[in-house]
């Protein structure tokens, strides 16, 4: 493929290495660990990958030991996310390490690969065309659930034949559940096959103390951040729009509060907190029109307004709408294959309560169909599908509308929209990312060598520089509790929410209403990728907040 300048000229960048990576090391465990909530039921379902322990990875004076020829598997399973590739390739360095003849394996499109024998080899000649490059495609990614035993079996069979004794799999907090449960299984029948986890998602929502971010994150909220600054310099420069921008994100706002923090917008809307307040749809439109109408009042009709993708989940009456539905169209699920989908709004209704009927009425039907019908493989509504950008802008108007009669407003409303999303998950990766990235992998190929399973990849110490970072693994089992999927209780990943209490959030709620008013907008620019440290590798303002004075 004909390579353009930037590319050609990221083939040559060297990723930082954490220091324990770079020399022989030693495997240091630490105490025993729990799963965050419902131990009990977890342990149960998991007797042979519970409580195991964290593990870090230290240097060694003691002469690096050589290891035996391994074959490796490696998937991408689910959303892209910047840096995927770099995982690839440090996970092909990190094998390479332990002997020269390892190999690796690709499986392709996702978890689908493994099961259906899809699959290439990933020679030296590929891997060096994808170095620090964006998109997942040099194998393709995929959201097959896996899940069933036969599933599992199927897969073991190429694993086998392809004699590979670890499966690496890169994905979000669906996927790596998925890989506990597939590590779990194969330990339980002595398959001889280790599943290690690596966190991936731009949404931001796969961390606690030892997974500081999930990879991804950086590059896209960067991508996304320049993009709204455009548009403030526009809408400053015009003024004479609001735009309303819905990021990507699923249900966490991370992504909205990262590129509220560097833009500096009039409004962003954290869904965790319209939750909190339980506040209601026409609560969150009053908000964004009583400061539409301030601004008017000092004659700027125009504002940037940002909206997390998840907010209308969050929305305490639409949150237990969704809940229901949920198990209706799990038990249900045989009749509403059959059901034309013209009559299914209707048999949906006649099998909710009378309370969840009235929300659902109450949403314009573009939306009320999304929360019926569209399911994820993993059960979570598709919230990217849903507009809710047009359909605040829409009620805003509508509500300015009607204070304009009350005498309450005066000025002029024209709305833009705008979604990101697809735009951020394949950029070329920050230096951040290129780096973590790498690391996470090479250490993916550290826990391979050390016969572990049911592992993540853990690399933290983040906002240090890249040597300094502290690498090792923890045990997926410690970071699960139970949750209603699909009808029914499920272990799965806990997701990392934005936290009230949390100095990201915190600092935004502090400014807010300066930059409501005020026209405070900041505009960050495109990522930059040769230069000084301070313009290139600076890591989020998420990280850096929740790391401060740690
Ligand atoms: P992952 O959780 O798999 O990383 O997906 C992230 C994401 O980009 C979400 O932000 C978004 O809601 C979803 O994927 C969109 O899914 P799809 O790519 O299937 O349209």
């Amino acid at each position: 493929m004909k390579k353009s300048a930037l590319q050609k000229a990221r083939l040559a960048y060297q990723p930082k290495l954490p220091i324990a990576l770079t020399s022989s090391l030693k495997m240091v465990e630490g105490k025993p660990t729990q799963s965050v909530a419902d131990q009990e039921k977890i342990k149960e379902l998991f007797p042979n990958t519970y409580g195991l322990p964290e593990l870090r990875f230290e240097k060694d004076t003691a002469s690096p030991k050589g290891g035996k020829p391994v074959n490796v598997g490696v998937i991408l399973s689910g959303g892209q996310a910047p840096g995927g590739h770099n995982v690839i390739s440090g996970l092909f360095d990190g094998i390479k390490r332990i002997h020269r003849d390892s190999r690796l394996f690709g499986f392709l499109m996702g978890p689908g690969g493994l099961v259906d024998h899809k699959y290439i080899e990933l020679t030296s000649a590929i891997i060096d065309e994808y170095r620090n490059t964006g998109g997942f495609d040099i194998i393709g990614s995929g959201r097959t659930k896996l899940e069933r035993k036969e599933q599992f079996d199927k897969a073991l069979e190429i694993l086998k034949e392809l004699n590979i004794k670890a499966v690496v799999i890169i994905g979000g907090d669906d996927s790596n559940t998925n890989a506990a449960v597939l590590a779990e299984y194969y330990k339980s029948i002595n398959a001889g096959v280790q599943v290690i986890g690596c966190p991936k998602t731009i949404d931001g929502d796969l961390k606690n103390d030892m997974i500081e971010t999930s990879f991804g994150f950086d590059t896209a909220t960067k991508v996304y951040s320049e993009l709204i600054g455009n548009i403030e310099c526009d809408c400053n420069s015009a003024k004479k729009y609001w735009h309303f921008i819905k990021l990507m994100g699923r249900s966490a706002s991370h992504i909205a509060l990262e590129c509220a923090l560097q833009t500096q917008p009039n409004v962003c809307i954290i869904s965790e907190e319209v939750e909190a307040k339980n506040m209601t749809l026409d609560d969150v439109v009053n908000y964004i029109a009583d400061i539409v109408a301030a601004r008017a009042a000092d004659g700027n009709n125009y504002g940037t307004v940002l909206i997390p993708e998840g907010l209308i989940e969050f929305i305490p009456a639409i949150k237990k709408l969704i809940a229901e539905l949920n198990n209706v169209i799990a038990e249900h699920a045989d009749d509403i294959a059959g059901i034309d989908t013209e009559k299914l709004p209707e048999y949906i209704k006649a099998h909710i309560s009378a309370e969840n009927a009235a929300t659902l009425n109450s949403l314009p039907d573009d939306v009320a169909r999304q929360l019926m019908l569209d399911r994820d493989p993993h059960g979570n509504v598709q919230v990217s599908l849903i507009e809710t950008e047009k359909l605040l802008s829409n009620m805003v108007g509508k509500r300015l509308a009607a204070m304009k009669e009350e005498g309450k407003y005066v000025g002029k409303f024209a709305a833009q929209h705008h979604f990101f999303g697809y735009e951020g998950r394949c950029a070329a990766p920050s230096n951040f990312d290129t780096d973590y990235c790498y690391a996470l992998g090479y250490n993916a190929a550290c826990l391979v060598y050390a016969g572990v399973t049911g592992y993540m990849s853990s690399v933290r110490n983040l906002v240090k520089p890249a040597v300094q970072w502290i690498c090792g693994g923890i045990p997926i089992t410690m970071m699960m509790n139970i949750e209603r999927r699909n009808g029914a209780d499920k272990p799965v990943i806990q997701k990392a929410l934005v936290r009230l209490d949390g100095k990201p959030f915190l600092k935004f709620a502090d400014q807010r209403d300066k930059w409501a008013v005020n026209t405070c907008y900041v505009y960050p620019g495109p990522i930059q990728y040769f230069g000084p440290a301070e313009v290139c590798d600076q890591p989020s303002m998420t990280l850096k907040y929740e790391h401060e004075g740690k």
